[in-house]
């Protein structure tokens, strides 16, 4: 018997996947098929405090190895996602919620957290520190003295379970400075990674881009960044204080992909590009696959391989 239950923090839900923010989560009704859903939980589409068009379209294309995106944080404003969350957080068979937020200024930021601390919202707040497609907007988390400030001002504020949203790093120093940052504070958890920024797809025959914003750069996901997201979780997880939780965010296409990541050192698992492509029915299809690939190697629980990866 295969036993997909995820601890996470005190929390446990009854499996480790869920949608990665900014997949089938802008709507209530997109927040609600999640629930129905065979995800463990889910993440709301980040906030901004009021609502946001976000970008000319398109703005998002699927692609033989994955997808681009360059959205501009469309969203419908912080109201809209707390009031969901907290209407939702009182039905017994709803599992914790994860709201995110990722304000256009770091002011935008402490005010949002400032709401939700204020709020009876009981669940995993997200502050998403690497949106890569607002015009003029560089990510805070390649900012390294930025996103210490960032966190400094935000635990002087906020007092409930705290996660960032993190993008992919490529440099192993770069591994060692954010988990020195990271680890001064009392984080929740991190999410590694958000989408790998300002890709750009050419399509050879009609010779254009894919999408319409910033002349086609946009963020990549799906299978070109599974070994790079990989190397992030892994990376983290060997830098992190244990008190820490990892959320292993990029290129699930099947059930051996979620494993990886948890062998890797996941706790959690987010699916994008394949949500995207599939709907919430992924969901389904991934626990199941997930539990046939840990039933052939004879594991009962997830704790039996998380961050047993080996090396040579
Ligand atoms: O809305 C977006 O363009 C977007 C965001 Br906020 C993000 O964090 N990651 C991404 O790939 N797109």
């Amino acid at each position: 018997m295969v036993n997909l239950s995820a601890t996470f923090q005190n929390h446990t839900f009854a499996n480790p996947l869920m949608n990665a923010s900014g997949v089938h989560c802008y709507t209530t009704t997109q927040l609600d098929e999640l629930l129905a859903s065979s995800a463990g939980t889910l993440v709301t589409k980040s906030a901004t405090m009021a609502y946001r068009q976000g970008n000319p379209k398109p703005r998002y294309r699927s692609l033989a190895l994955g997808s681009i995106n360059s959205m501009g944080l469309p969203n419908e404003g912080l109201p809209y996602y707390l009031d969901y969350v907290l209407a939702k957080q009182t039905q017994a068979d709803v599992p914790t919620l994860f709201l995110s937020v990722a304000g256009i200024s770091m002011q935008e930021d402490l005010d949002m957290l400032a709401q939700v601390d204020q709020s009876d919202f009981n669940g995993f707040t997200e502050l998403n520190l690497s949106c890569p497609n607002v015009p003029g907007k560089p990510q805070v988390a390649y900012d390294f003295e930025a996103t210490e400030k960032m966190l400094d001002s935000a635990f002087k504020l906020f007092h409930k379970p705290l996660g960032v949203k993190l993008p992919p790093y490529f440099d192993l120093a770069q591994f060692d400075i954010v988990a020195k940052i990271l680890n001064q504070y009392p984080l929740a958890y991190i999410n590694t990674i958000n989408s790998v920024g300002n890709g750009l797809y050419i399509d050879v025959d009609s010779e254009t881009v894919a999408i319409k914003p910033k002349g086609g750069f946009g963020g990549l996901g799906g299978a070109y960044v599974l070994p790079t997201a990989l190397a992030n979780v892994h990376a983290f997880r060997q830098r992190l204080n244990d008190s820490i939780a990892i959320i292993g965010t990029g290129g699930v296409q099947t059930g051996a992909d979620v494993f990886a990541h948890i062998l890797a050192g996941a706790d959690l698992v987010q699916v994008g590009t394949q949500l995207a492509k599939d709907g919430p029915d992924v969901f389904a299809r991934l626990t199941q696959e997930l539990s046939d690939v840990m039933a052939q190697k004879d594991y009962h629980n997830l704790s039996d391989f998380k961050n047993n990866l080996k090396e040579l």
